[in-house]
């Protein structure tokens, strides 16, 4: 029988199914949730019915509440209501789960009489990443099935368990097999119908007796991960709601924690940034049903740390990758720095010994270029040269197969220069990987002005392929995340002058959520690195001195900052010495700053870098650079990105600013603080061609 769009009821042998159907991931949407209701009350009506499966079609059982109907008016049955229905059902009810139970997907099953799951099922309370908690009983019934420390790890750190690991915490109560769910459910559920049944709203056992001092423990442990954050400290109050308050109470401190997360500006953001994540890979003038490309080996040019980080991508999803070196020593470095990684991926227990047996196996190291004409992607990852990089690229075209697609790793330079090396600029695609390539998520796909829209297609596929978020660029100089954070770097070096040491303004960026602030950055990187050269050197910037001063960061012992043995930081002295003798010399008057006007000043430059970006049409949009920033730099995910951040602060405020200290506010800036716009929201109206002059 069917009972609405997306659900359909079947009665047999005493069992009923109830089958939800709403493509692509079964979130409960108003549909969904008046299919439950009408769906349940028809099987708990019907008098033949003895247990109810609850199961659903496509590639996953419910996969959370629809996050896309959050910010919309409420409309269908209530979720509180419906979940009230099936636990108050007057016969046994199993969820039968595949794919992802998550969210108020795996708070729909907690409330059935028993879960079953596929082998390769996942359960999880991940609200967390949204900034939000479970908010449909899932932190009251959660820590009554697994205890406190696992719903704890579960639902503050949001990382599904597996169904093998789910049955042992008592979450599921049967593994079925694969492909027969139903079946395995169905003949589950029978041997159920006569056994006594406990909700786990009455249950206490897991709960009873708990040490409060888990959850300062547990503060303490994550402290650093969850700065920044505010769902998880309420995650953690909702818990100890959960053993210390009756059910109902719980439940009711459970409601008040979650809308307050619900109406905080760090949940807008992390929904806002779910779904930005997920735009990157819809690119308007890419026909869906373009020919794939399809890459089963790959070349990486250059065993360096970047080629050797490149590789590994590749290794990590099984695809053969042939490096290739000009010289013995280097190829042999770069393949033991990547048995090095995986060795010691090993050592931490992440990797199996097969595998990684496996993932070198399919690594051939070689010093022939030609062996690059059996590959189907080449990318290339040399020094950051042009001349080099167009030879590189005219061997290539000699060398490489009529449709691989040639890529380069190049950071700044044009692609289209690159690209007009060879006789086929339509297969040249720019892949921009962030260091260290096997870890960061961030991949720019440059396109540049001839690339083959088949090519940019498959550069993004691959990426996602790889795990990469794959954000498309044009050709400038920086492309997205490295072009933004610069006028950031610039601002920090003027103002250290003007009064605020540069570990001032490392903790104002800590505060504001970076990782590192960016003179602990550059220490780390290296000064040197970053355009120094001893021959040009005129000591005419903080920065050139500390490089005269053999002072390039981490690797000498002290840049910005003093390092011990042990590469811990210190404010360093020297430098504060220097700084404060250049401020002199220029004239500078040195005044304090409040960690704000910090913040303005090395911030604002990167919003208004942003709109240019917008205005080029070197992003397609503008979410496409919040995504590029928070993958590329650790830009805070909690403010949805520099540009979703930007209209939190108010853009005529910023627009002001700039203009205040000097900058020129962006046209596009300008226009929509006029016009009361938001720039996150921002699609570029036609994308430019190229934008290097
Ligand atoms: C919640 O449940 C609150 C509760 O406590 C109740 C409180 C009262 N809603 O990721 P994919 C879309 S909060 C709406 O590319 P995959 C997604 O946008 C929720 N749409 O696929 C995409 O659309 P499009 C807790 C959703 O196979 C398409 O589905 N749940 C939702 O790589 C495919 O997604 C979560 O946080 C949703 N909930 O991964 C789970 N989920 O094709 C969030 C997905 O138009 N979801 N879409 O771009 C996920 O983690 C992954 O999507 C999932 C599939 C693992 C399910």
């Amino acid at each position: 029988m069917q009972i609405n769009s997306v659900a359909e009821l079947d009665v047999a042998d005493g069992i009923a199914t109830l089958t939800l159907d709403s493509a692509p991931v079964n979130a409960l949407s108003a549909a969904v949730r008046d299919g439950l209701d009408q769906g349940f009350r028809a099987a708990i009506a019907d008098e033949t019915v003895q247990g109810i499966v609850l199961i659903c079609a496509g590639r996953t059982f419910i996969a959370g509440a629809d996050i896309s109907e959050f910010d919309k008016a409420p409309t269908g049955a209530p979720l509180h209501d419906v979940l009230a229905l099936i636990e108050g059902s007057p016969k046994p009810v199993v969820a039968a789960i595949h794919g992802t139970a998550l969210g108020g997907g795996l708070e729909t099953a907690l409330v059935c009489d028993y879960r079953v799951a596929t082998p390769s099922a996942k359960l999880g309370l991940p609200e967390v990443a949204l900034g939000l908690l479970p908010g449909a009983g899932g932190t009251q019934r959660l820590p009554r099935v697994v205890g406190a420390e696992a719903a704890l790890e579960m639902m503050a750190i949001g990382k599904p368990v597996r169904a093998k690991d789910a049955l042992a915490m008592g979450l599921v109560d049967a593994i079925t097999s694969e492909d027969a769910l139903h079946a395995d459910a169905v003949a589950f559920l029978k041997t159920k119908l006569d056994a006594p049944r406990t909700r786990i709203r009455d249950r206490t056992d897991k709960i009873a007796g708990q040490d409060p001092a888990l959850f300062d423990a547990f503060r303490a442990k994550h402290a650093r991960a969850f700065k920044g954050f505010r769902a998880p400290e309420n995650i953690i109050k909702a818990v100890e709601a959960a053993v210390t308050l009756p059910f109902d109470q719980g439940m009711k401190r459970e409601a008040e924690l979650f809308w307050e997360l619900f109406r905080s500006r760090e949940s807008a953001a992390q929904r806002y940034f779910f779904f930005a994540e997920r735009q990157t890979a819809k690119v308007p003038d890419l026909a869906a049903d373009l020919p794939e490309i399809p890459v089963k080996r790959v070349g990486v040019i250059g065993a360096g740390t970047m080629g050797g980080g490149i590789a590994m991508n590749f290794l990590n999803v099984g695809l053969p990758v042939t490096i290739v070196e000009q010289a013995q020593d280097a190829l042999d470095r770069g393949v033991a720095t990547i048995r090095r990684n995986y060795q010691g991926s090993v050592d931490k227990g992440r990797m199996s010994a097969e595998q990684f047996e496996q993932r070198m196996a399919l690594l051939t190291p070689s010093l022939d270029f030609e062996v690059l004409g059996e590959v189907d992607l080449i990318i290339e990852a040399v020094f950051e040269k042009l001349s080099l990089k167009q030879e590189i690229f005219a061997r290539l075209d000699k060398v490489a197969k009529a449709d691989a697609i040639l890529a380069t790793n190049t950071s700044f330079l044009d692609v289209d220069a690159i690209a007009a090396a060879t006789g086929r600029p339509e297969s040249v695609v720019g892949m921009h990987f962030f260091s260290p390539a096997n870890v960061m998520k961030l991949l720019e796909v440059v396109r540049g002005a001839e690339t083959d829209p088949q090519v940019v297609a498959a550069a993004m596929a691959i990426g996602r392929r790889i795990g990469k978020v794959a954000v498309l660029s044009r050709v400038c100089d920086g492309f997205i995340a490295n072009r933004m954070m610069a006028p950031r770097m610039a601002a920090a070096q003027a103002l250290i002058l003007e009064g605020p040491l540069p570990w001032e303004v490392d903790r104002v960026m800590l505060d504001y959520g970076f990782p590192m602030g960016p003179f602990a950055m550059l220490d780390l990187v290296g000064l040197d690195v970053i355009g120094w050269d001893a021959a040009t050197s005129s000591s005419s910037s903080v920065v050139e001195v500390l490089c005269e001063m053999g002072r390039w960061g981490q690797k000498k012992g002290g840049g910005y900052y003093d390092y011990d043995d042990k590469r811990r930081a210190a404010p360093s002295p020297i430098a504060e010495q220097l700084i404060r003798d250049f401020a002199a010399k220029t004239g500078v008057t040195q005044r304090a700053f409040s960690d704000e006007e910090i913040v303005a000043r090395l911030l604002y430059p990167v919003v208004n870098e942003g709109a240019r970006i917008l205005e080029e049409g070197v992003a397609i949009r503008a979410s496409d650079v919040d995504v590029a920033l928070v993958y590329g730099y650790g830009w805070p995910v909690f403010t949805g990105g520099p540009l979703f951040w930007a209209d939190g602060v108010g853009l005529a405020k910023i627009a002001d600013a700039l203009e205040e200290m000097g900058h020129a506010p962006s046209p596009l800036l300008r226009a929509l603080a006029e016009q009361g716009k938001p720039l996150h929201q921002y699609r570029s109206a036609a994308p430019a061609a190229r934008v290097i002059e």
